[in-house]
């Protein structure tokens, strides 16, 4: 039996879609992948964030969630991109606005594709990081450790998940950041309209 696995993944929106504004569509994402065999155990807060990079697009609304599964990293990546396609993602240009962001953060301890290449993508600047993709699956996600939008809502499902290369729980992570960072990342229910 393939084993099951915690599945952390970054959800973020700032178009509308045919389920309507943003955190609606967030919301039935979790559950299309629910239904879809990646079993919901953890569900953060919904974020309103200021769009990165400033002034590319409008706010976003940013979540995370825990997922149980047994499948493989590529089979998880697969049907998140299958309900990215479902609510209306197009890949137009990188960072561009969208719909529907599914990203994979992390599943337990698995390092993709080994720990020189996941280091070598995480050290790139912010220059390099708008020109390159990666055309493989890198684990963790490797821009985890920079962003807000990413470890204010992790640290609600699992702040005390640590990186296996950087030995760092998401709360520490999430404390190193400027503290001006942390604090544009507001629950949706306390954000002004
Ligand atoms: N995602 C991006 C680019 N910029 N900014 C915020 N605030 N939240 C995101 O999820 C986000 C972003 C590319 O995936
Ligand atoms: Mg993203
Ligand atoms: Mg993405």
């Amino acid at each position: 039996m393939p084993k099951e696995q915690e599945i952390l993944i970054a959800l973020g929106s700032n178009l509308g879609s045919e389920i309507g504004h943003s955190a609606a569509t967030l919301k039935a994402a979790l559950a299309a992948l629910h239904r879809r065999g990646l079993a919901l155990r953890r569900c953060s807060r919904i974020y309103k964030t200021p769009c990165f990079p400033a002034g590319a697009g409008p706010d976003y609304a940013n979540a995370c969630a825990v997922l149980h599964s047994a499948e493989t990293p590529a089979g998880v990546l697969d049907l998140l991109h299958a309900t990215e396609a479902e609510f209306g993602r197009q890949r137009i240009t990188r960072w561009g606005s969208r719909t529907l962001d599914l990203d994979l953060i992390g599943i337990g301890e698995i390092v993709l594709p080994d720990a020189t290449t996941q280091a070598a993508w995480r050290a790139l600047d912010v220059a390099e990081q708008a020109q390159r993709a990666p055309a493989e699956l890198i684990l963790p996600h490797p821009r985890l450790q920079d962003r807000a939008f990413v470890l204010v809502p992790l640290c609600d499902v699992a702040a005390g998940w640590r990186h296996p290369l950087l030995g760092r729980s998401v709360a520490e992570m999430c404390g190193a950041l400027p503290a001006a960072d942390r604090a544009a990342v507001v629950p949706l229910q306390d954000a002004a309209p």
